[in-house]
């Protein structure tokens, strides 16, 4: 009976309330002329003159914005004292090994977040050079869990669904003992290692089943409960896998080899969206990156070349606050494009990677909006310019904080970027300190 009336309420959700822009936009946002938005001019025609504009008015009325009408609203768990007792850490594993002959500590976390009766598990792999103090690490959330990122007998299989995937070995929609390390180049730790710095990685499941069966699993179901009233700038699955990014990052200030690390945040396609909303809502990413994360992350929404609205909420509707379903084939009545999301993050260093295949994407529309958003680095750094250049395969460009490369080949993320994003780490994050 409870299960049925829950069925009923999904159904309700999904398809009794699909919003119209009308009905979603609020009136005073709506009698603002969307041709004249602009980054450093307010949604009532205020102009941005310096960086305090930015922080007091600007970003935070685009901040909003985003997750009004696109991400949704990404609750706060509990006050900060809560949290001890909201989650507990167990060590699974310890293993130490060499990469390059680098020794590296290898750990793997069960993190257990308990609210209300309700629980939910994530499995963290650390991987820290032995020699470093402090290391620069890398977070990120990986795609098949965290048996595939790596042949370590140790790592744990995920029991969560995945894509089925050849290269994978996956069966049905599960990852199999064959899946070790089939992700590994994904994750290159002689790069990463090997460059002094560390990484840290769990499944995106363990926040959010990547499927479309409603909000009753991962951090939905422990924030909210099974049966909830879901608003219509309610978060969506990418939310919610910027809530994992931001608890691997309270993870790492317990531990105390990294508790003075700097971090970049990084991602890869819908991750790479994920990283980049982490990135604007947790100003403790020292350093963010985006790798071919297409519509929605750094690619632009009003040229509407590759994905775009109406593609990506018909496939994915569950990604997104259901607000933005009601900018179907309307993506330019939307008042932010991918600029502003990419300004949030300054003036912190961001780096925002193409590859010259990947149209879906739209490599162009991404490099657009890093070009835009160079404006209100401009407020921080008066330094930073750049002509609009976009740039041919295999070639990357780096000016003060910002990066972009275009990588030659598909969707992927691989050696010939990470060997960029480490590089471009260090430059940016090493402070005398280091
Ligand atoms: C595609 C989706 C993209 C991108 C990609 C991925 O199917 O349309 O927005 O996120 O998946 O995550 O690999």
């Amino acid at each position: 009976m409870y299960k049925y009336f829950g069925f009923a309420l999904f159904i309700f959700s999904f398809y009794a309330c699909v919003p119209t822009y009308e009905k979603v936009h609020e009136e005073n946002l709506r009698q603002v002329d969307p041709k004249t938005i602009a980054l450093l001019r307010g949604f009532h025609g205020e102009v941005v003159r310096n960086s305090d504009d930015w922080e007091k008015w600007r970003r935070p009325e685009i901040l909003s914005y985003y997750e009004q009408y696109v991400f949704g609203v990404r609750p706060e768990f509990e006050p900060k004292d809560f949290r001890k007792k909201m989650v507990k850490y167990n060590v699974l594993s310890i293993d130490t090994f060499y990469v390059h002959g680098v020794p590296v500590l290898h750990k793997e976390i069960k993190a257990r977040f308990s609210r209300r009766g309700r629980h939910l598990n994530a499995y963290y792999a650390l991987f820290l050079p032995l020699d470093v103090k402090s290391p620069i690490v890398f977070v990120g959330l990986n795609f098949f869990g965290n048996s595939t990122i790596d042949t370590l007998k140790s790592l744990t299989q995920t029991k969560h669904y995945v894509m089925k995937n050849e290269g994978v070995k996956t069966k049905g929609h599960r990852v199999t003992e064959a899946s070790s390390g089939t992700k590994a180049y994904r994750w290159p730790l002689d790069i990463i290692i090997g460059n002094g710095c560390g990484l840290i990685t769990a499944h995106y499941a363990d926040f959010d089943p990547d499927v479309n069966t409603g909000f009753f699993d991962g951090a939905h179901r422990l924030a909210d409960g099974s049966i909830h009233f879901r608003k219509s700038n309610a978060w969506g699955s990418i939310s919610a896998w910027s809530w994992g990014l931001s608890e691997l990052q309270s993870y790492l200030q317990l531990e105390e080899v990294t508790r003075g690390s700097k971090t970049a945040v990084i991602g890869h396609s819908r991750l790479g969206k994920a990283a980049l909303w982490a990135g604007a809502l947790d100003n403790r990413f020292d350093l963010v990156i985006s790798n071919n994360s297409g519509c929605a992350g750094a690619a632009q929404f009003r040229t509407m070349v590759g994905e775009d609205i109406e593609k990506i909420t018909d496939r994915f509707p569950y990604w997104f606050a259901r607000n933005f379903q009601a900018f179907q084939g309307k993506d330019t009545l939307l008042l932010v494009d991918q600029e502003m999301l990419l300004a949030l993050i300054a003036p912190r260093p961001l780096y925002v990677a193409s590859a010259n295949l990947d149209s879906w994407a739209d490599p162009k529309g991404e490099y657009t909006s890093l070009y835009k958003a160079q404006f209100v680095y401009q407020l921080y750094y008066p330094e930073v310019q750049f002509e609009f250049n976009m740039l041919k395969k295999r070639e990357q460009m780096e000016v003060g904080p910002l990066a972009y490369h275009l990588r030659e080949g598909d969707h992927e993320i691989l050696a010939w970027d990470w060997e960029r994003y480490v590089a471009f780490a260090k430059k940016s994050l090493s402070s005398p300190s280091n």
